[in-house]
């Protein structure tokens, strides 16, 4: 008997709508951009993965299709040991990650591997009649996955001129949060009127405020503000001084949970060096998703202690990678997490495929659906209820694909002046001839 054979790989690019949101990058600008991999077989099954937008991601899968097309399920550790012997570092990718969240970075970052690797274990899942979590590390060890609210700075699409691109308007729909989402978020009164309407929607009880924006000292005061029975922490993506992100956390304890990358490289210190004694000087538990991206950079990570909480993006990682660092973390008493960027319902799906199979201590999970919350590419989109995202039972993803989404997302894309990922573009509107500045929070200019 043979196993089922992949008979064809597509590659989609598609594109949604986003918010004005502010991070230590810019802005994101009115669409962001993602890479849909749909895998068909032999048995008529459909496998589907997704994966960062843009032109290179993008042609780095379609050159993997001759090595997918073709092969048997059952081989499909095989097929990424084939991708990975094949695939040559670009020559402007220094190895360096995301350590300042240069942005123009990130696409060296995500692995355009993994969406097939999603997109196999989706096949073979259907093949073996159980769900993506079984065949991950231990198998599954829960039904459904605590999530946490991402909350952003937005700033007013009004300022961007007529004629330009632009930003989406839900000032109409009958939904509080999707009003409140598109509309200007830039004080502590209205991050907290964020937090309830999320709170509301999705029942979350963890927030995570994207810092990086205004003064650190004003984004304090903003997490101070009553989160009503829930817990929150702050992510400046490293953007406050050693010295600052100290003197901001003196008197956090017991308001935040934990600090998420509170600070970057500086004076001839790597991050992970900077994180450490941060450490030292608060006893805050610290989380990342900038300075451990790779195994390599998770060994000097763990080698100095810098970290308690791995943010290991299945987008960087792999499916068998998350989940392997789950397991490590966990015999290490450390604790697992996930990283999101702007995605569709497919990476919400495979979030909480990953999140039910990761083992030990698990951090409410980071997404940004929430913001894209509506532009369904699936028929049966994972809900989050009571702030857990509900672990599909179906096999493999346990999803199914809404063509008809897929190619008005396609449509949009192929709308776009431009592919890829440029968050200094919009914020040209705000402050003109803005320039990225990894210890300058976007708008202290
Ligand atoms: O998408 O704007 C964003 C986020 O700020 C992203 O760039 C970060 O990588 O969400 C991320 C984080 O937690 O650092
Ligand atoms: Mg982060």
């Amino acid at each position: 008997m043979q196993t089922p054979v992949i008979t064809s790989m597509q590659v989609i690019p598609v594109a949604g709508y986003d918010s004005m949101l502010m991070t230590l990058s810019g802005c994101h600008a009115p669409c962001f951009t993602r890479n849909l991999v749909i895998l068909k077989d032999s048995a008529g099954h459909t496998g589907i993965g997704e994966i960062h937008g843009g032109d290179y991601t993008h042609d780095g899968l379609m050159a993997m299709r001759p090595l997918v097309e073709g092969m048997p399920i059952s081989k499909s550790r095989e097929v990424l040991q084939l991708i990975h012997k094949a695939i040559d570092p670009h020559a402007d990718d220094a190895s360096e990650g995301i350590q300042t969240l240069d942005i123009s970075k990130l696409k060296y970052v995500v692995r355009s591997e993994w969406a097939i690797e999603c997109a196999m274990l989706d096949l073979l899942g259907q093949y073996l009649e159980v769900p993506m979590c079984q065949l991950l590390g231990e198998g599954q060890q829960r039904s459904e996955v605590e999530m946490l609210g991402y909350l952003f700075y937005v700033s007013d699409k009004g300022k961007v001129p007529a004629g330009d691109m632009q930003y989406i308007d839900e000032s109409d729909s009958p939904d509080p949060w999707f009003r409140l989402r598109r509309q200007e978020i830039l004080t502590p009164a209205r991050i907290v009127e964020e937090a309830e309407a999320v709170a509301e929607k999705y029942g979350m009880k963890n927030f995570k405020l994207k810092g990086g924006v205004l003064r650190g000292e004003e984004e304090m005061e903003a997490v101070k503000k009553r989160f009503p029975d829930a817990r929150v922490n702050i992510d400046p993506n490293g953007a406050w001084s050693l010295k600052e992100a100290i003197a901001l956390s003196r008197d956090m304890h017991g308001i935040i949970t934990y600090m998420e990358d509170p600070c970057g490289p500086e004076a001839g210190f790597s991050s992970r060096e900077i994180m450490r004694e941060f450490k030292n000087a608060t006893q805050f538990q610290v989380a990342t998703n900038m300075i451990a991206t790779d195994w390599r950079q998770f060994y000097h990570t763990a080698s100095l202690n810098a970290c308690d909480i791995i943010l290991a993006d299945p987008h960087f990682w792999g499916f068998d990678g998350a989940v392997r660092m789950s397991q490590l973390l966990d015999s290490w008493g450390l604790t697992f997490g996930i990283h999101s960027n702007n995605h569709f319902d497919i990476t919400l799906a495979a979030f909480a495929q990953v999140g039910a199979a990761a083992v030990g201590r698990v951090a409410p999970l980071d997404t940004h659906w929430i913001w894209q919350d509506g532009q369904n590419l699936l028929e049966d989109t994972p809900q989050i209820i009571g702030g857990k995202l509900q672990v599909p039972t179906k096999p493999g993803l346990g999803v199914t694909l809404n063509m008809k989404r897929v190619e008005e997302a396609n449509r949009l894309y192929n709308s776009l002046p431009s592919h890829d990922r440029n968050d200094a573009m919009a914020m040209q509107y705000l402050i003109p001839g803005w320039k990225y500045d990894h210890k300058k929070p976007c708008l202290v200019r």
